[in-house]
């Protein structure tokens, strides 16, 4: 009799380990694959009005995400009306120095790969735009992801998000759905 109950126990242990390894992987996987292509403002986009109508709303909007290299910040709007500009300090940020702009995008639909870990300033080039709130700041963490083929900055993307919702989380719900599954398996004896 004991020996047969041992034999349960490790099956049991077995696939317990097996679970974990499996998500451990997943996870490495999927941290890899899915970084998150962000646009900017939501359904607003990169927009005059919304800015105007609330001055924190692109800073609001940014404020509430979690920004990871290998990210891209996409820029849609009218380029009759709008720019991107990319500042390099914090102060010249905070001052709407428009002179010290380091990028420059124009094309109404940029593309932005967030290749280094570190704080990006992003304004409106266009006269008053920034006074009025058409600026923002990320902070992203990770570590160095090199820009594939074709997602230099001003190209199209390939993929696109409403980033609204992490699909991060989204996937660690999945990830959490899988380990309970597995480890309720484990204890109803299924092994
Ligand atoms: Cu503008």
């Amino acid at each position: 009799m004991a020996p047969v109950i041992q034999g349960r126990g490790s099956a049991r242990v077995g696939f317990t380990l097996y679970a974990v390894v499996l998500v451990g992987v997943m996870s490495t996987f999927l941290d890899v694959t899915h970084a998150v292509q962000w646009i900017v403002g939501g359904d607003a986009k990169w927009s005059y009005l919304h800015s105007n109508a609330a001055p924190t709303f692109y800073n609001d909007w940014a404020s509430n995400k979690t920004f990871q290299t290998g990210d891209t910040l996409l820029f849609e709007y009218d380029n009759s009306t709008h720019t991107v500009l990319q500042l390099a300090t914090g102060v010249d940020f905070t001052s709407c120095n428009l002179k010290a702009s380091i990028t420059k995008w124009t094309s109404g639909f940029d593309s932005v790969f967030i290749s280094k870990a570190g704080t990006y300033y992003y304004v409106c080039g266009a006269p008053s735009h920034c006074e009025q709130g058409m600026k923002f700041s990320i902070t992203a963490t990770g570590n160095f992801v090199a820009a594939p083929p074709g997602a230099a900055n001003g190209t199209s993307p390939s993929v696109t998000t409403t980033g609204h919702a992490s699909p991060r989380a989204h996937h660690s719900g999945i990830l959490t759905a899988i380990l309970a599954v597995s480890v309720a398996a484990t204890f109803a004896g299924y092994v």
